[in-house]
């Protein structure tokens, strides 16, 4: 397999937790890193690299047979320009190596569509920059085109855009439907999120994977046909694209869209990488949690997993745990994807969450016309049990907690739509 792959060499900076970052992202990609080159400041004018760098960059790339360069920062045009003419080779920055990673992990048109505009936007600034540079003469015939193509082909970015806009409204109009649809499969699903090499996918292939003795075998995929079963159910697992640093603003709601699967899991890992300092295990899980919170995700149907233990001091864990304690979650975990250490643990308590519970809900008759099709969709997923009582229904359910928490809601935009009508009666 890694024969296919691509073979990078990888130019960021020399702080040890960005290089893990931007190796974690290029692996995310697709790319073979063979080499990875630092420098304190990635900007410098011409190259973005001083002379030393590049000339050592130059024999990477002769002696490794290196297929493109990926530069961990935002390039600018001049800059790709003159690199691409010294190095003959694909330079592909930041911004377009998470473009390529998000379509990667787009699984919805929506998403497909957001990443589709966020690469127009991408591409008009450049292309901005390139008819600057035509009218300052500093790259006189710059890619070939004259002044009157530029402007053609900025015209025909802005028209993309504008049809990718319109398209987006489309479907947003259209999503309650599609989301629903998902929902109703029944089959309970667990997701992974946390940030770019904390470890995601080495989680998700122990879970999925050989590694585990057969009985613990709860999940089945997104992308085969394997089934595994739980107690008579199946249990479905999917790892989303990890949250990155320092995302340019015009790429945000492509990244959102991307992580929507989220919204649709019974219960969420969060996983953190618990060999970094302190403070950044502090800072990623506090950003993590809010872009989840952004993303519409309850807190509670979110286990935090702290992944990496085998890499850390039994003081450090406690110092950890201590953390995690005071931050009065219910639900974290120690684990390591690498040895399996509190795997049974992490396994238990996805059980729990996605477990089902009873409840009882007292149904007001007059309510019974507008949620009647949610009572069906009910029945469907659970066990009910009816009983006609004077002033109400009682209906007593045994049911998964999306499935109860979603009727739920159906019951309230119910009652609330009642009240409303009456309101509105009542004036008239
Ligand atoms: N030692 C150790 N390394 C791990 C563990 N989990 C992940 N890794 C390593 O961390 C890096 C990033 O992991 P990956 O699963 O690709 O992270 P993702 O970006 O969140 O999918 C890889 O080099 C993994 O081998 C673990 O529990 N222990
Ligand atoms: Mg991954």
């Amino acid at each position: 397999m890694t024969a296919e792959r691509e073979k990078v060499v990888l130019i960021t900076y020399p702080e040890q937790h960005i290089i893990k970052e931007a190796i974690a992202l290029a692996t995310t990609a697709g790319y073979n890193v063979v080499d990875v080159l630092t420098q304190r400041y990635l900007k410098r004018a011409k190259y973005g690299l001083g002379k030393g760098k590049l000339e050592e960059l130059i024999s990477i790339i002769e002696k490794q047979q290196i297929d493109k360069v990926i530069f961990d920062e935002t390039i600018r045009s001049t800059q790709a320009y003159n690199l691409a003419k010294v190095l003959k080779k694909e330079i592909i920055d930041r911004e377009r190596l998470i473009l390529q990673i998000f379509t990667k992990h787009a699984l919805t048109r929506e998403a497909k569509l957001q990443i589709k505009l966020a690469e127009q936007r991408y591409e008009l600034v450049r292309a901005k920059d390139k008819v600057r540079l035509e009218k300052m003469g500093e790259q006189p015939g710059f890619f070939g085109l004259g002044e009157y193509e530029v402007d053609v082909y900025i015209n025909q970015i802005k028209r993309q855009i504008g049809s990718l806009n319109r398209k987006l409204i489309k479907i947003r109009q259209q999503r309650k439907v599609q989301r629903t649809q998902r929902e109703e499969k029944g089959i309970p699903l667990v997701s992974l999120s946390g940030y770019t090499g904390a470890g995601k996918t080495s989680l998700f292939n122990f879970l999925t994977g050989e590694n585990l003795p057969v009985s613990e075998r709860i999940f089945t995929t997104l992308r085969t046909t394997t089934r595994r079963v739980l107690g008579g159910k199946d249990v479905l697992i999917s790892d989303t694209v990890g949250f990155i640093r320092k995302i340019p603003p015009y790429m945000i709601e492509a990244f959102k869209s991307t992580l929507e699967e989220l919204k649709f899991a019974d219960v969420v890992l969060l996983i953190v990488d618990i060999s970094e300092p302190i403070e950044e295990v502090k800072r990623k899980y506090v950003t993590s949690l809010n872009i989840l919170q952004e993303l519409g995700i309850e807190i509670s149907d979110v286990v935090i997993v702290l992944n990496k233990q085998d890499l850390v001091s039994e003081n450090k864990i406690g110092e950890v745990e201590e953390y995690f304690r005071g931050e009065k979650l219910d639900y974290f975990v120690v684990v390591s994807s690498k040895t399996g250490y509190g795997i049974d643990e992490l396994l238990k308590m996805i059980k729990f969450k996605i477990g089902e519970e009873r409840k009882e809900y007292a149904i007001e008759y007059s309510i019974i016309p507008l949620i009647s099709n949610n009572l069906d969709w009910l029945k469907q997923y659970s066990k009910t049990k009816t009983t006609k009582l004077e002033n109400y229904l009682l209906l007593e359910v045994i049911a998964r907690k999306t499935v109860l928490k979603r009727f739920e809601a159906y019951l309230e935009y119910a009652r609330r739509n009642i009240c409303t009508q009456a309101g509105t009666s009542n004036r008239t």
